[in-house]
């Protein structure tokens, strides 16, 4: 059974590396290295490459699991990464200033992408910032028209990980 690739994007922060490791079933391999702009008061390091794990699912499907660089800068590597890819998991860090104009910063970069395969989001953060809420990102789609599945998500827990992962395999069996 051939490998089938979703992509996991999203501001730095968002909980991209979290989420890959906290599934997958081998240690993954990241690439983070210290960053020295602003962000490092968030948090220490900062994707300049990208993660890759895998999770077997119980019928033997591997799903390769990949993680994009944050920023917009490396789109040139977003556009590589994509390749053969057959699903975008958005992460919304909800403590960021704008997180509408993230989700639509990534909408927007990976609009080709999504509409030949699918898209889920994930907010995250919402334990520490909540606002704005769920109800806010769904009606912000839906005036952009794009009613993707979006969920409040941890990315340390992986029932809700695996919750994003299972929603985007049947939004794909059943497209
Ligand atoms: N409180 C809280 N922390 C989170 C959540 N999701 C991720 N984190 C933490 O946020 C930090 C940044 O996550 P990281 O995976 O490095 O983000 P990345 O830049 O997108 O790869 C890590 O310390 C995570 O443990 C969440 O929903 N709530
Ligand atoms: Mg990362």
């Amino acid at each position: 059974m051939k490998q089938i690739k979703f992509i996991f994007t999203g501001p730095p922060g968002a909980g991209k590396t979290t989420a890959i490791a906290t599934i997958s079933e081998f240690p993954p391999v990241s690439t983070d290295v210290f960053s020295t702009d602003s962000l490092s008061k968030l948090k220490d390091t900062t994707t300049v490459a990208m993660d890759f794990g895998q999770i077997t699912l119980e019928n033997g499907q591997k799903i390769g699991l990949y993680g994009t660089p944050g920023q917009r800068r490396f789109k040139f590597m977003w556009d590589i990464l994509i390749q053969g890819g057959l699903g975008l998991i958005v992460l919304i860090d909800n403590r960021r200033p704008e997180p509408f104009k993230d989700l639509a910063m990534y909408l927007d970069n990976f609009s080709e992408f999504i509409e030949k395969t699918d898209a889920v989001i994930g907010i995250t953060c919402i334990d520490i910032k909540d606002t704005p809420t769920l109800d806010d990102y769904q009606d912000f789609l839906k005036e952009r028209g794009q009613i993707y599945p979006s969920f409040a998500i941890d990315a340390r827990n992986k029932d809700d990980v695996l919750f994003l992962l299972n929603t985007l395999l049947t939004c794909l069996e059943t497209s």
